[in-house]
């Protein structure tokens, strides 16, 4: 399949053009170094250098023998996007190209205004040129959890049949997000909605949540093909902070309470959904909306975790709540469904403590990169 991977050089683009690749398809990636720009911006830094987009196609190249395109350009560019979609024909395009930070969102209005301009135009440029250039090409795309929030009924995978007064329909699952970023995503889902009635698109949007992990079966025997690993407040996730955390000797920074509870999964899992979602396309028109995640934690019982696992590789792992920077519930009802993946065959890599015995042995020989003044800024929401 001719594969347009959208957002090429970030933690889940790269590998995910590796595993296709790998798989024997033709990929070709496009991005515009955002991330890596914000970062510099923000004096944050990955946990070890990632060589460019370019580079690492060479080395990709070098060990399997597979060409992956590279497009450097920005997808907010009508006539770049366009460009490429016309030459590259797509049969899938795999949306990762966000700016995927939520406390990044928060910062500043200027954060605020460029996550709105950046996420909403790209997804819709990416949706006029499936129609231009690519009409028959399933897009799937990367939403987020958070975009239903923390209701406090179970949540369902997109949908939910509403009875009114003796009527019913079903519409898009009630959604009210936590943050601008979580909130663009909302706006992306309506958007392809909107689409998908107007234009008969066919539209995968995968509802993930924290994404935890860095090493993927193509990755694992050469670090110059790992993906980005951020640690930071701006660009980690929870578990990937709490394990450089516990590395590095600085106590877990659980927000608040901790237990604000989210769905997890493995980077591999994250490739593994998003290739079933590519294997087994919607017919056209449809949004078909599955909720990403393996298990659920709260940010104790992480926490928790990563101290047993630390103890037991000789770590002195301190856990310590800080007052919450973000505007969030601490403690709340919290039950996704999450069964479509698995009807279509997702075999979970669950948290075990064999795996993140393995994150933290990788950590450590990184340990002298760690940058500790950018593990806690204290980005406010209010
Ligand atoms: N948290 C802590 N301590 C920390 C960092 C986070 O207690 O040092 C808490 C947060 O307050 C939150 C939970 O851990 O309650 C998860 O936070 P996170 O930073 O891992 O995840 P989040 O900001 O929600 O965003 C991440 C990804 C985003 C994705 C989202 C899925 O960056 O791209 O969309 O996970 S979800 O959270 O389900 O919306």
């Amino acid at each position: 399949m001719r594969v347009l991977i959208l957002g090429g050089d970030g933690y889940l683009g790269w590998p995910t053009a590796m595993q296709l690749s790998a798989l024997g398809h033709e990929v070709a990636v496009v991005d515009n170094y955002l991330r890596r720009n914000i970062c510099r911006e923000m004096d944050v830094r990955p946990l070890f250098e990632v060589p460019s987009l370019d580079e690492r196609a060479a080395i990709w190249k070098e060990k399997s023998g597979r060409d992956v395109k590279v497009f450097i350009g920005d997808l907010m560019d009508w006539s770049f996007t366009a460009e490429v979609f016309e030459k590259i024909k797509p049969e899938t395009v795999i949306h990762y190209a966000e700016q995927p930070s939520a406390p990044y969102s928060m910062a500043s209005r200027r954060a605020a205004t460029l996550t709105l301009k950046n996420n909403l135009e790209a997804t819709a440029n990416t949706i006029f040129a499936v129609r231009e250039f690519a009409r028959d090409a399933h897009i799937v795309k990367i939403g987020t959890m958070g975009e239903y929030g923390t209701p406090n009924i179970d949540i369902e995978e997109g949908w939910i049949d509403i009875e009114h007064k003796g009527r019913s329909q079903k519409f898009l699952y009630p959604r009210q997000a936590s943050s601008l970023y979580h909130t663009t995503k909302i706006m992306d889902t309506d958007m392809l909605w909107f689409y998908v009635r107007m234009w008969g698109l066919r539209v995968t949007d995968l509802m993930q949540g924290p994404v935890y992990g860095l090493i993927t079966d193509e990755s694992q025997d050469d670090e110059r093909l790992f993906p980005f690993f951020n640690y930071d407040e701006l660009f980690g996730t929870v578990l990937n902070r709490f394990i450089v955390q516990a590395v590095v000797g600085y106590p877990l920074t659980v927000y608040g309470s901790g237990g604000q509870t989210r769905g997890y999964l493995n980077i591999k899992d994250t490739l593994n959904c998003v290739r079933l979602s590519l294997e087994n396309p919607p017919e056209r028109p449809d949004l078909r909306i599955f909720n990403q995640f393996t298990e659920t934690f709260s940010v104790n019982e992480l926490a928790e975790k990563v101290q047993r696992v630390g103890k037991s590789l000789g770590l002195d792992v301190e856990v310590k709540s800080v007052p919450n920077p973000r505007k969030e519930a601490e403690e709340h009802y919290y039950n996704p469904s999450h069964t479509g993946l698995l009807d279509l065959g997702l075999e979970p890599n669950f948290l075990t403590d064999d795996v993140m015995a393995q994150m933290m042995e990788v950590v450590m020989k990184h340990k002298h990169n760690i940058y500790r003044d950018s593990i806690f800024r204290g980005v406010k929401w209010d």
